[in-house]
């Protein structure tokens, strides 16, 4: 598939989203296109255009030079469209089936024209919704294990491994990680938005030296360690879902990163539809995050075993110990995504809809704890029935 854009960029109206569609060999010459731009994300444009006869679609996204959800007084980087197009077919290619398809891109235009996935939720909705989605702990677990092990020291020769390291470099990207997730929050900064009710317990975690201590490590970690290609944003916005099927989008953060990011990403956000729910919905989403760990963990050392090249690997003790790391990382990373999701700038629908002000800022103190609690205490879990308690503890 061809796409014939202009060679400089241009925002495209929903007109011109639709021209770029019809130069595009997919849909009939005489066909009646419509367009909808549909992007509810913090950065991006998302169009959708479909055939009105035949209902068929695709997905025209494209980078802003700015970052939609404060303006154009920040500037960003195009360059997140090729590294976003790039990172989705390098994982599909990986973990088949998990990501969506990529089906012509453009760098000057930073548009990437990908499957639609319209028939799926957005993940996070349809946890708002009160849904629950049987398939996802399994689908996730495994995407986690194959991308995460197939791009890292683990799998791949180092030649490889440090070509995409430099690939996917995405400076600017991690800065707003590095900013948004890891130092804002723990300090009082122009850029956190809460609640007035709240200020109690964020003037809390700026005066807790030990908290930051351990949060300035997780922020260390980030920065230097590039043990796998990340996703990089794996949240729950991230994540289309249906029943039997799971879509992961959005992978315009990817870059080298510790393996236990992303999984810590998607932890903390299922730890938020924790602490939102109640009884057999809230046991739901906690076996979730119990069965999503159980599924990378085996997946992973199932790798490890038959698709492992590291001379170690077969060194008593590395795996268990490799394996160990990713999950104190993991925890703590939810942890900081818990507290930033909470008083930082990028909040969550899961916690702002909340209509009643009491039970609202009740369950984002409660965030907030959990956030402390997995930070501090990362090191201590053993296993991931002990993390499940602690999450039960936390959440009620
Ligand atoms: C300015 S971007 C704010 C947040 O939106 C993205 O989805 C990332 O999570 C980022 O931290
Ligand atoms: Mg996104």
């Amino acid at each position: 598939m061809t796409l014939t854009a202009p060679s400089t960029y241009k925002a495209l109206t929903e007109q011109e989203a639709i021209r770029l569609a019809q130069s595009l060999d997919v849909f009939a010459s005489s066909a009646t296109l419509q367009c909808e731009e549909i992007g509810d994300g913090n950065l991006n444009y998302v169009f959708r255009i479909t055939d009105s006869a035949t209902g068929h679609g695709l997905i025209i996204k494209q980078a802003l030079p700015y970052a939609k959800v404060v303006g154009e007084s920040w500037p960003l980087t195009l360059h997140r469209a090729t590294i976003e197009a790039n990172a989705l077919k390098l994982h599909g290619s990986l973990a088949k089936g998990r990501v969506p398809e990529v089906y012509a891109t453009d760098a000057a235009l930073a548009v990437t024209v990908m499957e639609d996935l319209s028939q799926l939720t957005i993940l996070r909705n349809g946890l708002i919704d009160g849904k629950h989605y049987p398939k996802l702990a399994e689908h996730i677990g495994s995407y986690l294990a194959h991308t995460l092990f197939h791009t890292s020291d683990f799998g791949l020769h180092p030649f490889e491994k440090k070509r995409l390291a430099a690939e996917f470099s995405n400076p600017e990207l991690c800065k707003i990680t590095e900013d948004l997730i890891f130092t804002d929050p723990f300090f009082d900064h122009d850029t956190n938005d809460f609640e007035e009710p709240l200020r109690e317990a964020a003037q809390a975690i700026w005066d807790n030296e030990p908290l930051k201590f351990e949060v300035a490590k997780l922020k260390r970690s980030f920065l230097t360690e590039a043990e796998a290609l990340l996703h990089g944003d794996l949240h729950t916005g991230s994540i289309f879902v249906d029943e039997d099927d799971t879509k992961v989008i959005d992978p315009e953060f990817a870059f080298y990163g510790p393996i236990g990011f992303d999984i810590g990403l998607f932890l903390a956000n299922l730890i938020v539809q924790a602490i939102t729910r109640s009884g057999e919905e809230r046991e739901l989403i906690v076996q979730d995050i119990t069965q999503t760990w159980q599924v990378f963990e085996q997946q992973f050392s199932g790798l490890w075993e038959s698709d492992g090249i590291e001379t170690y690997k077969t060194t008593t003790g590395y795996r268990e110990y490799a394996i160990e790391k990713i999950f104190h990382d993991a925890i703590g990373f939810a942890g900081c995504e818990l507290i930033r999701r909470t008083i930082g700038l990028a909040h969550v629908r899961d916690l702002d809809d909340i209509a009643d002000e009491s039970t609202r800022i009740d369950r984002k103190r409660q965030t907030l704890k959990a956030g402390e609690t997995l930070i501090q205490t990362r090191r201590e879990y053993q296993s991931i029935k002990q993390l499940e308690t602690a999450i039960k503890e936390l959440s009620k």
